[in-house]
């Protein structure tokens, strides 16, 4: 039995609701108080937006080197990582996509704080899953795609979408074309599924200020940013701390 928004008990036909939210244990805004998907705050440092990271879980560096608060700044093409999304797409828009999808666990939770920004900074996109007009039928087949996932030197197969706790009516949405690709073309459709969903959906957009900070549930949210400029090479700056998740 499914456990995905829009799914209907087999039994009787009814709607089997989304989950109830889990409250964070911190006192911050909820942007969308039945949603639940994002929060945000202002943390007046970097410390203190690590001190928030902690209060949500482990803290965790993105790699072997890293900093667990690090920076994240527009780059062009040939200046990034050659696998990273600045690699993939340098100052053009960030498709929307799950961080460290090339992650068994990816993060839970992904923390966002404005460093650095000018008024006309580019924007961040955030998407709930659980806004996405899907069927049934399109849930279903987010599960049951079966996506290979490349993270340096290892691979391994993975859905769309993964219950987490069948038993809470809980799952994660892993997306990120910069590391995954269909196990067969036959699952290439469920990539497009949930590209279109997230097309037509209304998210919101993040306009950055010096120290305001967005916690992303990392296991229901997408996110993507806008387009760069000049002005973003110059002015923009965020900090990012990824929270290992509980759980399977
Ligand atoms: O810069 C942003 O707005 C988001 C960047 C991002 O999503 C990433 O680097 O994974
Ligand atoms: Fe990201």
């Amino acid at each position: 039995m499914l456990y995905l928004p829009g799914i209907r008990n087999s039994t009787d036909g009814t709607e089997i609701p989304p989950p109830k939210n889990a409250t964070l244990p911190l006192t911050l805004a909820p942007n969308h108080a039945e949603q639940g998907a994002w929060w945000t705050t202002m943390t007046r440092s970097r410390g203190e937006m690590e001190r928030l990271a902690q209060s949500l879980g482990t803290p965790i560096p993105p790699g072997p080197g890293y900093p667990i608060v690090h920076s994240l700044t527009p780059k062009y093409r040939s200046e990034a990582k050659p696998r990273s999304l600045s690699g993939l797409h340098g100052l053009d828009a960030f498709p929307f996509h799950s961080d460290c999808a090339h992650w068994k666990k990816p993060a839970r939770y992904v923390l966002l704080r404005c460093a650095r920004a000018s008024s006309g900074c580019s924007g961040t996109q955030l998407l709930d899953s659980r806004a996405l007009p899907l069927t049934p039928t399109d849930w279903t087949a987010l599960e049951h795609a079966v996506w290979v996932v490349r993270g340096g030197s290892t691979a391994f197969l993975a859905p769309i979408v993964e219950r987490t706790y069948p038993d809470a009516h809980d799952f994660r949405v892993r997306f990120d074309r910069g590391c995954m690709k269909p196990a067969h073309p036959t699952f290439a459709s469920a990539g497009v599924i949930l590209e279109r969903a997230a097309h037509t959906a209304v998210g919101i957009t993040v306009t950055w200020e010096p120290g305001l900070t967005v916690v992303i549930d990392n296991w229901r949210c997408l996110h993507g940013r806008d387009a760069a400029s000049d002005l973003d090479l110059q002015d923009r700056e965020l900090e990012r701390v990824l929270v290992s998740g509980e759980g399977p």
